[in-house]
């Protein structure tokens, strides 16, 4: 359960967060399938609480009121049709499984497919459910609790949010038949929603239960669901990731932590020469990486002081070192803007989700930031499945926050976070030729838009990355020779 099954060659997912299923299929076919991206996280596919009362918080759709795949993204036909279409194209959909809780309580109780739930007696008649499927007596998770008491993290209510009880034999057979559903539809696995606060022998459980992916759409029989869990484990915690890694892959919190620390400038670069389980992360096959995710970049969850699209040039070098170094598994945040920590997706007056639009250029409008449509991103999942399972060589440092590096004899990069020019003659590893830049521009009709970087003979090509460029990276590859 810690292989994607992406399609052959291809290495990095994107979390297409809020959006809507329609448009995730067409941006399967225009672009992320041409681009080579893996695969796409979706939100929540399964009925919320509509949360009128907080104008249609983001937040809204981890609050489930039944398994029927009614959201504000689309119904049970259009999902499939996603997965159809995607699957087609080449790239994968993993879904944020929302499996520990049901609602918080509420004044308002209509969920987006029309059903209803009635709070104060944790009925659920959707599903259905009752109070007999949640932890009962029902108490609530406070600070504390993180550090001192395991069985509170997962008996209490994350939240306030009814705690279902994964324990009980009916519960897991809902679960376990709605991500069945899931598979039958053609996704490949599946994000687990605050795993943390589910007990790890209930969720090996649930997983033994699941069944291969489906065989009609392109995966080879008798492959697992691709598993992560969501489990934040800084450190210092009564909860521990190491828990949750026999079983499926971890999200590894401190990954983006510690990069977002470095490109931040609050760390050497050259200190990431053992990025890696050298600095605390989990063996790099347990590990699903990313900078920011949804919840942290908006403060939330694991919050602090992370990268993300409002900090670009260091966002972007962050990003390219995630993407550019072997260790994990990578996912690309694609946001929409928002100003504050609580505000849904672009939405017009009646609560519908906008669709992005996309622009001339490739990037996207109506309130969608679009990440992965960066030339600086796109750009660098091509050069991570062009580097492939090749080791980092040749590493580079000036002793401070200039490095480079190769990937083999595929692709070699270079950062400069420093405030002074990088100018150096380094050995890229690469055959003798002339290359594109694909971080100041791309390769178009065999004319480079960018910089053009000739390495010799030997190798070695002079690096330049000025210390105040839009951009504080250079990378090339096999491929990019223009
Ligand atoms: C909403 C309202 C609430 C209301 C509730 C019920 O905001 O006021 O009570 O409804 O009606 C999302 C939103 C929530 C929202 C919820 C439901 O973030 O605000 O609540 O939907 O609509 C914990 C969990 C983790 C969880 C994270 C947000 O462990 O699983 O909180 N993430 C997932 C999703 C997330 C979603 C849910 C779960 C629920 O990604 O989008 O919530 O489905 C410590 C612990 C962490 C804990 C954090 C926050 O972290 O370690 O496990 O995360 O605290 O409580 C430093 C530390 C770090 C620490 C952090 C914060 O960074 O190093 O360890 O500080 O103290």
């Amino acid at each position: 359960q810690k292989n994607p099954h992406y399609a052959s060659g291809r290495s990095t997912m994107v979390h297409l967060f809020e959006w809507k299923w329609d448009d995730i299929a067409a941006e399967c076919e225009r672009f992320l399938g041409p681009k080579k991206f893996g695969g796409v996280q979706v939100s929540p596919p399964n009925e919320n609480l509509a949360i009128w009362s907080k104008n249609r918080p983001w937040w809204e759709r981890y609050q489930p009121i039944s398994y029927k795949l009614v959201t504000r993204s689309g119904n049970e036909q259009q999902f499939a049709n996603m997965v159809r279409r995607c699957n087609n194209a080449g790239v994968r959909i993993y879904v944020d499984a929302v499996i520990n809780h049901m609602t918080g309580t509420w004044g308002e109780n209509v969920g987006t497919g029309g059903s209803t739930a009635n709070f104060n007696q944790w009925h659920y008649p959707a599903v259905p459910y009752g109070r007999n499927d949640f932890n009962w007596p029902n108490c609530v998770i406070s600070g504390n609790d993180y550090r001192c008491c395991p069985d509170r993290v997962r008996n209490c209510e994350l939240s306030g949010l009814k705690d279902l009880n994964q324990g009980s034999e009916y519960v897991r057979t809902q679960i376990v038949n709605y991500m069945n559903r899931l598979i039958s539809f053609g996704v490949a696995g599946f994000r687990i929603d605050a795993a943390k606060h589910m007990w790890p022998g209930d969720l090996r459980a649930i997983y033994n239960r699941l069944n291969n992916l489906n065989t009609n759409h392109g995966f080879p029989s008798g492959a697992r669901p691709y598993i992560y869990q969501e489990v934040i484990d800084l450190g210092g915690e009564a909860v521990r990731r190491e828990e949750y890694t026999p079983l499926a892959a971890v999200t590894e919190f401190k990954f983006g932590m510690e990069l977002s620390r470095a490109f931040r400038g609050g760390n050497q670069l050259r200190w990431l020469s053992n990025w890696g389980p050298a600095w605390g992360l989990l063996a790099s096959n347990d590990a699903l990486t990313f900078i920011d995710n949804h919840d942290n970049q908006r403060g939330h969850g694991a919050g602090g002081s992370i990268l993300t699209y409002k900090q670009a040039k260091q966002y972007k070098g962050a990003v390219a070192f995630m993407l550019a170094h072997p260790y994990g598994q990578p996912q690309l945040m694609s946001s929409f803007d928002f100003r504050d920590s609580e505000a849904g997706p672009p939405m017009d007056s009646r609560g519908n989700i906008v669709s992005p639009s996309i622009n001339s250029d490739g990037s996207c409008g109506n309130g969608w930031i679009c990440e992965h449509r960066w030339r600086q991103m796109y750009q660098m999942v091509a050069f991570r499945n062009v580097a492939g399972n090749n080791g980092v060589s040749n590493w580079w440092d000036n002793g401070s926050n200039q490095i480079a590096f190769c990937r083999g004899s595929q692709a070699f990069i270079a950062f400069n976070n420093d405030n002074r020019d990088l100018n150096q003659n380094l050995q890229t590893c690469l055959p003798a030729g002339t290359y594109c830049d694909v971080i100041s521009g791309e390769k178009r009709n065999n004319r480079c838009t960018g910089k053009t970087i000739t390495v010799g003979s030997n190798g070695r090509a002079n690096i330049r990355i000025g210390a105040n460029e839009f951009d504080m990276v250079l990378a090339i590859h096999r491929g990019s020779e223009v």
